[in-house]
């Protein structure tokens, strides 16, 4: 069993698709271990994207992901970390396949709707940093159904 970091980004909260979203998810089979809104400080942006900070787009993905609440979450699920970003769909939303959610919501890439973690290293570090240990364990009904 895997767990992934997902964020729900401002552009998304705004345009009211979390329900929508987080519905894919869902109906994908992944589940749910912990979720909240948040408005992100300058402090936690910066350490979510220290990778990028030398990017020349830095600045304004700082700008863009502190500018109105996100919601953060854990999805956990066998594969769940490729599971998910093959639902979330190509960084450029103009290039991203017909289905996935950047595609079917976003055009812009500084208005890609959603993050997801890229790898095993980066989901636990990214966990950490959002969550540190507040995740739910707990027992789905009809996890039988999903996982073989
Ligand atoms: P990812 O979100 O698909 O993993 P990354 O390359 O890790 O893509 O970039 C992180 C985020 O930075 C993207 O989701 C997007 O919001 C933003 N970003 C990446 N490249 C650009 C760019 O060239 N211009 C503006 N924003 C960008
Ligand atoms: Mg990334």
């Amino acid at each position: 069993m895997e767990r992934t970091f997902v964020i729900l980004k401002p552009d998304a909260v705004q345009r009211g698709l979390v329900g929508e979203i987080i519905g894919r998810f869902e109906r994908r089979g992944l589940k749910l271990v912990a979720m909240k809104l948040v408005q992100v400080s300058d402090q936690l942006a910066r350490q979510h994207y220290a990778v990028h900070e030398q990017r020349p787009f830095f600045k304004g993905l700082i700008s863009y992901i502190t500018s109105a609440p996100v919601v953060a979450l854990v999805l956990e699920g066998t594969n769940a970390i490729i599971a998910v970003r093959n639902t979330v769909g190509a960084t450029k939303p103009a290039d991203a396949a017909p289905g996935t959610i950047r595609a079917d919501f976003g055009l812009e890439i500084g208005r890609n709707l959603v993050h997801a973690s890229d790898g095993p290293e980066t989901a636990v570090s990214e966990i950490a940093l959002w969550f540190g240990e507040d995740l739910v364990d707990w027992q789905r009904a009809n996890d039988a159904w999903i996982f073989e």
